[in-house]
């Protein structure tokens, strides 16, 4: 049998779409990664940014190989059908990565049979995997800078098998979003700031994925989520089909369950994330500004434990959370612990909760009749 035909069995069998791309440059890809990166838009994030030559000229980075097998592989499952809400995207629920492995170890085994040499590759700061399947005809060019399928839409995962083989590349899609752009108001933060062009530094994925303190104006506009964001994608109408066909499941990790785990605990939970050195403190923040965005005062039972936490990034944000919850049990806690915190970074916080709080003044009176009880042990 030979390669085509192979690729084509695979595609029946895991409804993947696979294309061949040559190992030539992508100037075009190169200048745009420079180009944002002196604007600031990567959002200060390394991956593909941190060094754009590598990631653009696949050739330096794999000498030996002739040709790229790219797959996009479809990723939804049930459970995902459109819901509000949504803690955790849908591709961070669950290492989702499994059939893309899946679909390139069959590839591989191709390849391997055929006597060619081969290295699989995906999510690896060498290859661009956008472009890489953009020229090899799997996908186009979307205004939300995914990359679409005609069945899936943006609802896939992109990987690629480097190779010796030397194949025949297939041609690009002639497709585009025509006028449609309603990616770009879904997106809460307003990061798609033209079409194809991401301020990374504003994209909730990216915040979510960051290390240090979240920027305290887009606290609000990330929701309930924890990890990843689906905005673009979910409004995305070629992607429509595929979501609104599969159910809806409620998320199995809440930030209460984050906030109330070891961290053992939680690395066991979530070990296919990108989290920055494993250190599960930026997990434990994205869960304290969650959680204040429920605006919930039954929450403010668990963010109080928060309060003075021994870490300033999590004692700064659970000051952030309780003010935004608000109310006068709020209030309380804020000032009580104002009284005993000493560093300038949290104290910083508390005090502009304590002013978002109370911003008529309604309950200062309330409060300071109410003190010295310890709020954190009078829960309703
Ligand atoms: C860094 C990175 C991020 C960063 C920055 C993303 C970005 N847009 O720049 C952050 C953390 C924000 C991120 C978020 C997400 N990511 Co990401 N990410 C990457 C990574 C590691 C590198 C991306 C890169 O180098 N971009 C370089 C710049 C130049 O390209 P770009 O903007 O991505 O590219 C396209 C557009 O600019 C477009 N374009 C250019 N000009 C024009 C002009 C017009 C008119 C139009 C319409 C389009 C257009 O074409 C470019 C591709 O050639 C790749 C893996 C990899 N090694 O490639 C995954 C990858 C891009 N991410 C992926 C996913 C799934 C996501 C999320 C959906 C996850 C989530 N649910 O939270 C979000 C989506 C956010 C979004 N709207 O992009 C998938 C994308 C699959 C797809 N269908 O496109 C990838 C390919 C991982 C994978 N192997 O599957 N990601
Ligand atoms: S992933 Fe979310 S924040 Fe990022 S561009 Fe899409 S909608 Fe905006
Ligand atoms: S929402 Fe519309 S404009 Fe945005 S990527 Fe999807 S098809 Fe393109």
């Amino acid at each position: 049998m030979d390669l085509l035909q192979a690729f084509k069995g695979i595609e029946d069998r895991t409804s993947a779409t696979i294309g061949v791309t040559d190992t030539s440059a992508f100037p075009e890809e190169e200048e745009r990664l420079v180009a944002r990166v002196e604007a600031g838009l990567h959002g200060g994030l390394s991956f593909t940014y941190a060094n754009p030559t590598v990631a653009s000229r696949p050739a330096d980075s794999f000498p030996w190989a002739s040709s790229i097998v790219v797959a996009a592989v479809p990723y939804l499952q049930d459970g995902d059908g459109d819901r509000d809400g949504r803690t955790l995207a849908r591709f961070a629920d669950g290492d989702r990565y499994v059939r893309v492995r899946e679909v390139l170890d069959q590839i591989a085994a191709a390849l391997d049979s055929a006597g060619d040499r081969f290295e699989i590759v995906y999510d690896d700061n060498r290859l661009i995997d956008r472009a890489l399947a953009v020229r090899a005809g799997v996908a186009w060019r979307g205004k939300s800078t995914m990359v679409l399928t005609p069945g899936a839409g943006p609802w896939i995962l992109l990987g690629s098998v480097v190779t010796d083989a030397e194949l025949v590349p297939t041609q690009p899609m002639r497709r585009t979003c025509g006028t449609c752009d309603a990616c770009i108001p879904a997106c809460p933060t307003d990061a798609i700031i033209a079409p194809g062009v991401l301020d990374a530094g504003r994209c909730i994925a990216a915040v979510l994925q960051r290390r240090g303190t979240i920027d305290r104006t887009l606290r609000s506009a990330i929701g309930g989520r924890i990890y990843g964001c689906d905005e673009c994608l979910t409004a995305c109408p070629p992607g429509r089909h595929a979501l609104m066909a599969r159910d809806t499941t409620v998320d199995w990790l809440s930030p209460e369950l984050i906030l109330t785990s070891s961290d053992e605990e939680l690395e066991s939970m979530v070990p296919h994330w990108y989290v920055p050195s494993r250190r599960m403190r930026f997990v434990r923040r994205n869960a304290l500004v969650a959680l204040g965005n429920t605006g919930d005062e039954a929450s403010l039972d668990v963010l109080s434990a928060y309060l003075g936490h021994d870490d300033e990034l999590l004692g700064g944000h659970a000051a952030w959370a309780v003010g935004h919850i608000g109310g006068s049990r709020a209030l309380a806690l804020l000032r009580f612990e104002l009284e005993r915190e000493a560093r300038d970074s949290v104290r910083e916080e508390l005090l502009f909760s304590v002013t978002e709080c109370d911003r008529d003044g309604v309950y200062a009176d309330a409060v300071s009749n109410a003190r010295p009880t310890n709020p954190k042990e009078s829960t309703t």
